[in-house]
This record gives structure tokens, sequence and C-alpha cells, in this order.
């Protein structure tokens, strides 16, 4: 059975319901006719392509983390005038009870042959403080990356893709964001060629089915249509794990991933 003849079966159940709740016909039809023209007015693209469901949760880390280092910026003094205390390493942040922030939580498997077009709006890579701003950026297949520097310094900006066309752009202070894309699927490690603690990802999808994870560790994926999926967590120093799910229309469902690095039980 199609997404749309789901739709329509559903509908003529639900219009069942009101009548077997003792509603009388005519709001029936009305509140029937209703959602066909709701329908009707969305594409039918859009139909195959947009769910109800809903994945979100929770991702922790098990067991005590070593406390962040410090960030030495002294070789460039502008970077080192901008930020007034320490700079720590970002690789590891967590939130209350194990709490992981800046995981990557997204679809890997079972949208099957769907297709999804980009925003039309840029995702926005910052080089801000010396660092990166967000460090983990998720970002579309073919959507527009636009990149700028804020800093009153340069930058030389630097992805190491496995699956896309590398480059590495010069970008100096005061000047223009610079607007580049992906064209497929991967997590691309960033670096900046001058300083070398720059570090961050751009995490590219051909779908919209995708999080990062605050300092909760919380994600949220919404409006994910009804199917059987396979989800990763990805972390860019304890790895990726993996776990299966079936969503049903208008579904919550919640799931907890716990990284388990060596030592901890
Ligand atoms: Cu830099």
């Amino acid at each position: 059975m199609g997404t749309r003849t789901k739709y329509l079966y559903l509908i003529a159940a639900a219009g069942f319901a009101f009548s077997a709740a003792g509603h009388d016909s005519s709001r029936r039809t009305i509140a029937v006719t209703r959602e066909r023209s709701v329908l009707n007015s969305a594409s039918q693209a859009q139909t195959d392509k947009f769910g109800t469901g809903t994945i979100s949760g929770t991702v922790i880390v098990a067991g005590s983390q070593a406390a962040a280092a410090r960030i030495n910026m002294a070789a460039d003094p502008a970077c080192l005038k901008m930020h007034s205390g320490p700079t720590m390493n970002e690789e590891v942040v967590t939130g209350a009870n194990g709490a992981l922030k800046n995981v990557i939580v997204y679809i890997s498997e079972g949208l099957g042959s769907r297709s999804f077009d980009p925003p039309k709006e840029p995702a926005v890579f910052e080089q801000k403080g010396c660092t990166y701003s967000p460090r983990i950026l998720g970002m579309r297949a073919g959507q527009t990356l636009q990149l700028i520097n804020s800093d009153p310094t340069s930058h030389n900006i630097h992805p190491a893709p496995q699956n896309n066309r590398e480059w590495n752009i010069f970008q100096p202070p005061r000047s223009a964001p610079i607007e580049e894309s992906f064209a497929r699927e991967e997590i691309i490690p960033v670096k900046c060629n001058v300083h070398p603690w720059m570090k961050g990802y751009i995490a590219v999808f051909k779908h919209p089915y995708f999080a990062i994870t605050d300092k909760d560790g919380a994600f949220d994926l919404k409006d994910v249509p009804p199917g059987d999926y396979t989800m990763e967590a990805w972390h860019e120093k304890y790895g990726v794990l993996t776990q299966k799910v079936t969503v049903e229309p208008n579904q919550t469902k919640t799931l907890e991933f716990v990284f388990k690095p060596q030592g901890t039980s």
C-alpha cells in the first residue's frame, strides 16, 4: 500500500470512528472533506516524503571523563587576545549524569529511495575566537555551505573528505563569506592550516533526519515517515553506536545511546 493510499485509509478509519462515537454524519463529512483538501493542497511529493513520527532521546557516556585540556593559542596573539579566560578543548563535553554533547544522531538506513530537496538557506560554519562555531555542523548534500571569518586574523579552512572533493581556502579578516557545498553524504573532519588546535566536523546528509546533541545529550528527529530504521550515534572520540527502531504514524519513539569507553562497564 502506497503512503498516500495509507493516509486515505486512515482518514476513512477516522471517519468511521466519528460515526461510531455518535457524531452526526454531516459534521463527519465536513471533517473528512477538510482533511482531504489539506492532503490535496500539499504536493504529492511532500505526501510521500514526510511523515508524522518522532525519534527522540538522549546520548550519555558511562564513567567519569578526564577533565578537558586547555588549548594554548599563544602561537597567534590575535587569537589569544580574544579570550579573557582559558579556552578548553571541546572534544568531549558532558552535562549532568554523563549527558554527551556534540553527538550526531541520524537515520543511516531505512529511508529507501525517498529523495529530499535541500533547504535554500545556507548552513553556516563560522570561525570565531579561533575556534569553529559550531564545532559540529550538520547540513544537507547540495545545500550551500557559508564560511565566515569573524576574527581579526587569517584562517585557512581545510576539510578532509573521503567521498567529496577536497579543498582548502585561505580567508583573511573582513573578507566576504565564502560559499561551498558537498555533493555526497559523509562526516568530514575540518582543520585550519594556520591554527593546529582548530578542529571541527561537517556532517553531510541527503535527508533531514539528523540532530546534534546539546549539553543535555538530547536529540529530536521530527516528521519521520513510518518505517524500520537503523539509527547511528556518532561521536568524534567515542565512535559509533547503532540501534534499530520502528516508527508508526504519529508515534514517538524514545531511544538512549550509551557510549562505554574502555575501562568503564
Ligand atoms: Cu585558523
